[in-house]
């Protein structure tokens, strides 16, 4: 194995300069594409969402070089606000490489493929959204910023000591996303959060519990734009396809920090598709890798290779362990060990509405800030219910929610040798828990508001096939070590939401960001020495 990994090795680095056109966002092209040797760097990034911006910072405020690569374009916003576009008037810039916009809700404005912020990856019973662009999720989510409840936290790492998580880690990850609670006075007042409102009056009736939670938006810049002071952005139905003013994503917070110490070097439009390691007889050997540069068309543009001493893979739970399965399944990385692409969830996600109780609003915040909390032993199911906003711009009497349920399923990634493709093993069944857990929310607040459930939204009012949160594969403490070392493999890092095993019991990103902070620290002492 060592030998075929070395001949490998030796082609990427040898005179052939020409390989053939592969590149999965658009049709093979007939003609080759140009190798180019893009030379060595002390610590590559893969990814540039949650996990790679924590690494980003981390390792350039230690005065360590990193070059980040990531798949999606950097979207600098304009003094114009023309930087992304809005949901309901959606453009080639919401997809990736998709001819209808990538929305749970789909509106049918037919787009010419493009290099867009929000993907879908459809596997077979389910599909994901994941963000595509310098900030990674940040640049599309939704901003809810939520630490996982304690005890979830230590049920699913009992040995990471819990008080350093929220005394420390949790907190400063809040700090460094700039996390901010809506001013009550506002959120009560305001028209633009009727919808949300008017849920928590019918969960109030209902005897159930609400919670008010943080988010990534600048509030105090939403309370402008509530005035017309400003330009509207979560107020002009902005989210999901990028926010042109108000929220702090990634690209201003952490990633911004890392380029200010002058360390870190970022390349766009760079799909990394192969990972191999150098041998040497200490098997400390470079990692090299090899990445197709496509322009915002999609046209391969040239095939580059690139080698590092430390790799850090955070392309997200799917692109972490499809990189990551392809390596061990193609004998370039074969020491990965058999917790690769296992423990995968959909952090129990399953969307549903209700009709025709109370008015929502014509005009709505896209920004969430309340749920509701039935994540209690109380319960025959626990769940907890984002009440997320539906700005049509009309009044639709209806109330979604994207909720979060304790679905202890677990899928997996593998790899299909016969089509040398990553899949991922999750059956429609494994949702039962999730529709369950949402048929008995609707039924409460049913009892005693009335109403119908939104039966033409999703399939008949279960968004049971997709989500926004992929967890694992590649667990904390099973595929790797107990900081994100990958197991097999010196200076193999992974730190990104393929740690967490399926399920943050909340929105995930504080989790994952903390979790980072957490590892990284140690990291950055021990192994940089
Ligand atoms: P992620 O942010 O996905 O970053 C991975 C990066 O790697 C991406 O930029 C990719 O383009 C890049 N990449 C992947 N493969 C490659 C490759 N082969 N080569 C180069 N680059 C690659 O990973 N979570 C919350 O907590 N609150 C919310 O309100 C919320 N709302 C959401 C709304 C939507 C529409 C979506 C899609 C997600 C939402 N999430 C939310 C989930 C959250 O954004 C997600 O858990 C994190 O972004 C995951 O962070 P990672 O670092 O794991």
């Amino acid at each position: 194995m060592r030998r075929r990994q070395f001949i490998q090795t030796s082609a990427l680095f040898g005179s052939s300069l020409f390989v053939p056109n592969l590149l999965s966002c658009k049709m093979a092209s007939p003609l080759p594409a140009k190798t180019v040797h893009q030379g060595h760097f002390p610590n590559i990034i893969i990814g540039s969402g949650y996990g790679g911006a924590v690494s980003a910072l981390r390792l350039a405020e230690r005065g360590q070089r990193v070059l980040i690569l990531e798949m999606g374009q950097r979207w600098d916003r304009t003094p114009e606000h023309d930087t992304f576009c809005k949901m309901l008037s959606a453009d080639r810039r919401s997809s990736w490489f998709s001819r209808w916009p990538n929305s749970p809700i789909t509106i049918p404005i037919p787009l010419r493929k493009y290099a867009g912020v929000l993907d879908k990856l459809k596997y077979e019973n389910m599909s994901i959204f994941v963000g595509r662009a310098y900030g990674g999720g940040s640049i599309v989510n939704g901003g809810i910023s939520i630490p996982p409840r304690r005890e979830h936290f230590k049920e699913i790492f009992p040995w990471i000591n819990s008080n350093k998580m929220y005394d420390e880690f949790f907190p400063l990850a809040e700090k460094e996303l700039k996390v901010q609670r809506i001013p009550s006075d506002f959120y009560q007042n305001t028209k633009y959060y009727e919808f949300s409102r008017s849920a928590e009056k019918q969960a109030h009736l209902a005897g159930l519990k609400t919670q008010m939670f943080s988010n990534t938006y600048d509030f105090d810049y939403m309370q402008k734009e509530a005035k017309n002071e400003v330009y509207q952005s979560a107020l002009g139905g902005e989210v999901i396809y990028g926010n042109n003013a108000g929220k702090f994503s990634l690209d201003l917070t952490y990633l911004k920090k890392a380029e200010e110490t002058g360390n870190l070097t970022l390349k766009t439009l760079r799909k990394v598709h192969k990972i191999t390691q150098e041998i040497t007889q200490d098997e400390k050997g470079k990692f090299i890798l090899e990445a197709d540069t496509i322009n915002s068309d999609g046209d391969l543009l040239q095939r580059e290779i690139y080698s590092c001493d430390k790799l850090f893979l955070n392309a997200g739970s799917t692109g972490t362990s499809e990189l990551l399965l392809r390596a061990k399944n193609e004998g370039d990385l074969p020491l990965l060990n058999d917790e690769i692409g296992m423990h995968w969830g959909p952090n129990g996600n399953i969307m549903t509405g209700r009709n025709f109780v109370n008015k929502t609003g014509v005009s709505q915040s896209t920004i969430p800030v309340a749920g509701i909390d039935m994540w209690s032993d109380e319960f025959e199911y626990k769940i907890f219910a984002e009440i997320a906003p539906l700005p049509l711009g009309i009044e639709t009497w209806t109330t979604l929610f994207l909720s979060i349920s304790d679905n202890r399923e677990r899928g997996n990634f593998y790899y299909d040798a016969s089509k040398k493709s990553v899949n991922l093993n999750w059956r429609k069944e494994q949702n039962e828990y999730s529709v369950k857990a949402a048929k008995f929310l609707l039924k409460k607040l049913k009892e005693e508001n009335g109403g119908t459930r939104s039966r033409l939204l999703f399939n008949n009012g279960f968004g049971d096939d997709f989500c926004y949160h992929p967890l694992g594969g590649c667990v904390l403490g099973k595929a790797t070590d107990e900081f994100g070392r990958v197991k097999g493999y010196k200076n193999l890092y992974v730190q990104d939401g393929a740690l967490i095993p399926g399920s943050a019991g909340v929105n995930p990103f504080v989790f994952i960001t903390g979790l980072a902070e957490r590892n990284m620290r140690t990291i950055v002492k021990e192994d940089f020495t």
